[in-house]
């Protein structure tokens, strides 16, 4: 999918978490991690990349929550934006620009295309009857709403969607509806909205999906039958207070829909993060390679609503890959924030290093849409058997066998024999296998190559047994310290925090080096190197560790 690693600038979005609540291991399996694998290892390459996000910050439920605190939306969604960025900087997922959506260049940039897309034709009005509450005097859109579903009987559900049987419902549907503010009965009033001629774009967007080789074929599929199925246009505006103000003088008091400005943000983020604006932006922007991580709740918003904005507006080109991935599972069950069955990322990092989390998830979760399931034990089985048994086993035996018998230095190899040949070509294949897998977007398989390389290292010290062959020794341990360096490399887009560790321990000081994907196939430590203290980078996941977990779920 990378076919172009060094030539054009390649611009990388995940989605934007709602600034609500906050973010859980399900955000970080489908679409904060798997973009920053790719993006570290272009940059390893030494392509040029960027990676943005944002919070989330317009829609209903966002002033609904503020407004139970007494709270002006603005600052809880700043505080919100904090907090995402100070979790995700501590799993090490660090963003070039992380935007929020009610920034003041998100809005003119939400309003400029609301513009051109109404100047284009695009945009049409329509009367819509919506609930109103007469004691709050307002319209009361999705969540304001609360009643049972028609479909199961579940009660308390927002008027949008069930929680309990997972139906999307439409405007007027829900039964028993009271207004989520004070629970009186609302009343059907008329408004008038403005809709999007989603409908235009069928075959463009057809064109579009066929077109394009590198989309997922397992995405791409089901949206070109709901483009056969009839695409309906789209209800853009709101009749709330917190949102963007639709940019027409006969519009006053009517909002922009959250999934309207929403995906504009990356736009609106990348260029801040590359420093354009106006037309140098929209250059900047086109002539790169775009690409948008996402879930598979919101293929639907990225295949067809985001790219018809686009083709409407008509400046901003389309993305080149939208690679969307399936649900977490935790202990085989969905996530539900209502029910509180999720574990945030904060909860998470305080009982585990970063690095277990980002191994544990890279190593479960596919290149596609199927859902990967969350289990502790699991959890603890990997950690235990493959990073600290396989990886951190080789690595802490090198390390302290140069420590205590070599006085720390690196020793002088004798000419290389048939097992240091053997492995040194193990490394080169691991080392473009490897990266070809990051670049298809399988970062499950690239990691499992990278463990299978590992095991090969294990066995070549195994054979080579310097404990005993102590002529061969020296030979052994500067390549098993090499070794150790072209797995750190290999381990720097998965697990950045262990890689530079084990570098540290190997006294590659991180400010003087230019490390390199492809260097980590050649031999990194030279001969006379004094190496750092070695201890082990990984320790073994224990029952009462797993234990603190379980706790968070209730
Ligand atoms: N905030 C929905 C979600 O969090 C939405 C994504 C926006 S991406 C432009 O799943
Ligand atoms: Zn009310």
């Amino acid at each position: 999918m990378v076919d172009e690693l060094s030539e054009r600038n390649i611009i990388i979005t995940a989605a934007l978490p709602y600034a609500y609540d906050d973010l859980h291991l399900g955000h970080i399996a489908s679409t904060h991690l798997p973009p920053d694998i790719l993006y570290r290892y272009l940059k390893l390459n030494g392509a040029s990349a960027i990676q943005v996000c944002a919070s989330d910050d317009f829609g209903t439920p966002i002033l609904i929550a503020a407004e139970k605190k007494g709270r002006r939306p603005s600052e809880c969604v700043s505080e919100w934006n904090s907090r995402f960025k100070a979790d995700l900087e501590r799993l090490g997922i660090v963003y070039d620009t992380f935007d929020r959506t009610s920034s003041a260049e998100n809005i003119e940039m939400a309003q400029r295309f609301f513009t051109r897309l109404y100047e284009g034709g695009y945009i049409f009005t329509s009367d819509v009857s919506q609930f109103f509450c007469e004691n709050d005097r307002k319209f009361l859109p999705d969540r304001y709403v609360k009643g049972r579903c028609p479909h199961c009987g579940a009660e308390d559900q927002y008027s949008d969607a069930c929680e309990n049987c997972g139906r999307t419902l439409q405007p007027g549907e829900v039964l028993d509806p009271k207004c989520a503010i004070c629970g009186r009965p609302p009343v059907m009033r008329s408004s008038e909205h403005y809709f999007f001629k989603l409908s235009a774009f069928a075959e463009r967007l057809n064109d579009w999906l066929k077109g394009n080789s590198d989309l997922q074929p397992d995405a791409k599929n089901y949206v070109l039958n709901w483009i056969k199925d009839g695409l309906q246009d789209w209800d853009v505006t709101r009749d709330i207070s917190w949102g963007v103000p639709v940019p027409l003088k006969e519009a006053e008091g009517k909002v922009l829909y959250g999934w309207f400005d929403n995906h504009l943000c990356y736009i609106t983020a990348a260029l801040k993060a590359a420093g354009r604006s106006g037309d140098e932006g929209r250059r900047y922007w086109n002539e790169s390679r775009v690409y948008h991580f996402i879930g598979k709740d919101i293929v639907y918003h990225h295949y067809l609503f985001l790219p018809s904005m686009r083709l409407g507006e008509g400046e901003y080109k389309l993305p080149d890959l939208i690679p969307a991935r399936g649900h977490l599972l935790l202990l085989g069950k969905k996530i539900s924030r209502s029910k509180r069955w999720m574990i945030t990322v904060r909860d998470f990092l305080d009982s585990f290093p970063p690095d277990y989390l980002r191994f544990y998830l890279t190593r479960i979760v596919p290149y596609d849409q199927s859902d990967a399931n969350f289990d502790l034990q699991e959890f603890a089985d990997k950690i235990n058997n493959e990073l600290v048994a396989n990886i951190g086993n080789f690595v802490y035996r090198t390390l302290v066998f140069v420590k205590r018998e070599n006085g720390g230095v690196v020793p002088s190899p004798d000419v290389p024999g048939e097992d240091e040949k053997h492995v040194m070509d193990e490394l080169e294949g691991a080392t473009l296998e490897t990266g070809k897998l990051i670049e298809q977007g399988h970062y499950d398989r690239a990691l499992r190559r990278v463990l299978d390389f590992a095991t090969e290292c294990n066995r070549y010290f195994q054979r080579k047994a310097p404990w005993e062959n102590v002529k061969e020794r020296p030979t052994t341990l500067y390549y098993s310290c090499n070794l150790v360096a072209g797995l750190a490399t290999l381990l720097g887009p998965f697990l950045p925090f262990s890689s530079e560790e084990i570098r540290e321990q190997l006294g590659l000081d991180a400010p003087t080096r230019e490390e390199k994907w492809a260097s980590a196939s050649e031999l990194q430590v030279e001969p006379g190197r004094t190496i750092g203290e070695p201890s082990p980078i990984f320790r073994k996941v224990e029952a009462t560790d797993l234990g603190k977990v379980r706790v968070l779920l209730g």
